[in-house]
């Protein structure tokens, strides 16, 4: 039955979904989404880079990948007093989640991983919801974490499994699902999702939405990102993709992962109006509140404000 909530998606069923006529699938995944959720309520989330470039991985799509001449400029941790600043302002402009990215391949137990813990209990005690993505978790870290007050972590796994090693070569599928089951197994909630429009097939995009689907639990949110083409990285020049890709995206997600939040993230910059419109129809809700994501931008409050209000959205 549609909206069942299952862990056993098959490649076919997942891509006659997605291939649906492009009505039928807004329309069905509107109906899970309203069946699941209060389908009015978007969530804001306010992303901060707390720890900027110089990052050993060579992801294709990042400016912040030491490989890549980017002009990202690398940076130590961010202080904890600026931090908990941050969080304060977001919150005062809306935002009821608080997400912290830092450019690492993996923790590192020590002064930052502990600067960090105190970040999480600081945002929690002013009480936002928190994420933070910090590369490959250990048992212990993840543990650690959660203690502090942790509510959900983001790993992506970005793309599918046959074209992630067009994307990454310096670490593996297997050790981002290793990380998500740490997570998980700490009691945190999970946050994956991935990135399209960086010369995938549509096959790809499904692949990773069987994937995602097949976790057990669903994923807590799930962060659908369109590509930023940042200078200097290998994917500056990727084709565009064709927008309701994205939507179609984002609305199977919806009926593969019904109580998920799915969240429209990196990328609506370049989105119009109508498609982020035609996202939350199809089941998106969630986005990144904020003139900036971790080192690009992202589109101003005053303007979400205005999309939110002539849709008749709330925020939650
Ligand atoms: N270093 C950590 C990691 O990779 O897990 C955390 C930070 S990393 C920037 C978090 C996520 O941002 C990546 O997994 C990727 O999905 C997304 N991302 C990075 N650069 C992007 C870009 N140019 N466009 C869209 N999404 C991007
Ligand atoms: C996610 O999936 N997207 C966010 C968040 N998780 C950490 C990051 C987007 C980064 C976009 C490129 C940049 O601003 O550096
Ligand atoms: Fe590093 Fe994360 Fe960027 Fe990959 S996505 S280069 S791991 S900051």
């Amino acid at each position: 039955m549609p909206g069942d909530i299952r862990h056993d998606w098959k490649s076919e069923e997942v891509e006659s979904l997605y291939s649906r006529p492009f009505l039928d699938l807004i329309h069905q995944a509107r109906e899970i989404h309203c069946q699941y959720h209060d389908a009015s309520a978007v969530q804001r989330c306010t992303l901060l880079s707390i720890k900027t470039g110089g990052c050993p991985e060579d992801c294709a799509y990042c400016p912040q990948s030491s490989h890549y001449d980017t002009g990202v400029v690398r940076e130590g941790l961010m202080p904890l007093d600026k931090v908990l600043g941050a969080a304060r302002r977001a919150r005062a402009a809306g935002a009821s989640r608080f997400c912290m990215g830092a450019a690492w391949r993996d923790v590192r137990e020590g002064p930052d991983f502990d600067r960090v813990l105190e970040m999480v209990s600081g945002v929690a005690q002013e009480g936002m919801e928190v994420c933070v993505t910090l590369g490959m978790l250990t048992a212990r870290q993840a543990f650690r974490l959660k203690q502090a007050g942790l509510t959900a972590y983001n790993h992506n796994l970005d793309t599918s499994p046959a074209y992630y090693p067009k994307i990454i070569s310096t670490r593996t599928y297997e050790e981002r699902l290793a990380t998500l089951k740490n997570v998980s197994e700490a009691g945190i909630s999970v946050c994956c999702g991935g990135i399209v429009g960086m010369g995938e097939s549509r096959q790809d995009r499904c692949d990773l939405l069987r994937v995602l689907a097949n976790l057990e639990p669903h994923p807590e949110s799930v962060p659908v990102n369109l590509l930023v083409r940042a200078p200097g990285t290998p994917l500056e020049a990727t084709a565009d993709l064709d927008p309701f890709e994205f939507v179609r995206t984002v609305a199977t997600a919806r009926l593969l992962m019904p109580r998920a939040r799915v969240r429209m993230s990196a990328g609506r910059t370049s989105l119009s109006r109508e498609t982020q419109a035609l996202c939350f129809m199809a089941g998106a809700n969630s986005i990144f509140f904020g003139d900036q994501l971790l080192t690009t931008p992202n589109p101003e409050i005053e303007a979400d404000l205005d999309l939110l209000a002539s849709l008749g959205l709330r925020t939650s």
